[in-house]
């Protein structure tokens, strides 16, 4: 019976370290391989589901490092889930919220391994499992992070040429913020009336600096700034989005609903950036949209710079949703040097497509992942 079928049979998690095409530097760190864990989901009836934990940094930009997330899902996450019947995903996020606390990108990776194994075996695709599409393309930009301008500028050309990306996300925060806003001004000259810019400054400056920076992106274009001020200054936030105009976009501090419930009350945002690494999953991911779109806060499709798994996986949340005024950031399984997929995601167009067929539509590469593995 189908009960029996959909039991949890193994769940095996694996680090791997795939090389960037280019060092990216954001206000925290700067990194040449993205690190991510790869989940497998084994159940009864032998579909395996696959799912992405990924980081940056190491535990930098948050709390999670891989050595974490592989640790806890081994001792906790997937004890807890043996035997458990994966068509109860919220079931499966209770077990797993009881085993531990946080570790949303463990999670994450968990949840989307048993949407996949259950799409696999039904011959739907996650999306569906979720309340079916919206869109199956997405705009989707570039991240601009080498912290020198000729080469972004080079860099940005090059997407524009290929008709890849037209909107670009500008790493700030790891300069003094005046070499900042000269490396801006360079950009949005080269390729004014041609692109769209937006900076994110993970969490790099304070409310001084900001509320000096933000006029003068504003006056530049720039059409979003993400994160200024550290993830707990929602107040301080607050009181830069009332004092300026450039739309503010919300993302370190914006983890659970409640988190997206106290951005709202505070008015700290304009724009929200989605992420399972932060909402523990697709389902949590529409929970904290669902809260943003209560709130008239608009919704912005992020990422961890995720090799096609994990952008697959972000695909599928992203199309359920019913209105993704910011298109998406999906841009990861292009900055590898090799993606962990039999068929890597689609980008044409300035658009990302979803990937058709039943469960993620993508299927891990196993070579990929033994080249990739640590140890
Ligand atoms: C972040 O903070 O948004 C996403 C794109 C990128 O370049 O960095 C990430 C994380
Ligand atoms: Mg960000």
């Amino acid at each position: 019976d189908l009960r029996r079928d959909l039991a949890i049979q193994d769940i095996r998690a694996t680090i791997v370290d795939v090389p960037t095409v280019r060092r990216h530097k954001l206000a925290q760190t700067s990194v040449t391989a993205q690190s991510y864990v790869i989940v497998r989901m084994r159940l009864s009836n032998g579909a395996v589901g696959i799912g992405e934990a990924a980081t940056l940094g190491g535990p930098r930009w948050s709390e999670e490092s891989v050595e974490a997330i592989k640790a806890n899902i081994d001792a906790y996450l997937a004890p807890a889930l043996i035997g458990q019947h994966a068509a109860q995903p919220v079931a499966l996020g209770v077990r797993m919220d009881a085993a531990a606390k946080r570790n949303n990108a463990a999670k994450g990776a968990i949840e989307s391994a048993a949407l996949d194994a259950l799409g696999l075996t039904l011959g739907v695709p996650v999306a569906t499992l979720l309340g079916g599409t919206v869109r199956t393309s997405f705009p989707v930009l570039w991240t601009l992070a080498s912290g020198d301008p000729a080469q972004e500028i080079e860099e940005a050309e090059g997407k524009l040429a290929a008709r890849l990306h037209d909107t670009f996300k500008v790493k700030i925060g790891a300069q003094p913020p005046e070499q900042d806003m000269a490396r801006m001004r360079r950009l949005a000259t080269a390729l004014e009336g041609r692109a769209r810019l937006i900076v994110d400054a993970n969490q790099a400056w304070d409310e001084t600096v900001a509320l000096r920076c933000l006029p003068q992106l504003s006056e530049m274009g720039v059409r979003l700034v993400e994160q200024p001020l550290p993830a707990w200054n929602l107040q301080g936030l607050a009181r830069v989005r009332a004092r300026t105009t450039a739309p503010i976009l919300a993302d370190e501090c914006v983890f659970t609903p409640a988190d997206m419930m106290a951005v709202a009350q505070a008015g700290a945002a304009d724009a929200v950036s989605l992420k399972l690494v932060k909402h523990g999953g697709p389902i949590g991911l529409q929970k904290v949209a669902a809260v943003a779109e209560a709130a008239g806060i608009a919704l912005y499709g992020g990422c961890l710079l995720e090799s096609s798994i994990g952008a697959a996986a972000h695909l599928h949340a992203f199309a359920s949703l019913r209105d993704l005024a910011w298109g998406c950031e999906h841009f990861g399984p292009q900055i590898l040097v090799e993606d962990l997929v039999g068929a890597p995601l689609r980008f044409a167009d300035f658009h990302v497509h979803l990937p058709e067929g039943p469960g993620l539509g993508v299927a891990l590469d196993p070579g990929a992942l033994r080249r990739f593995a640590r140890g």
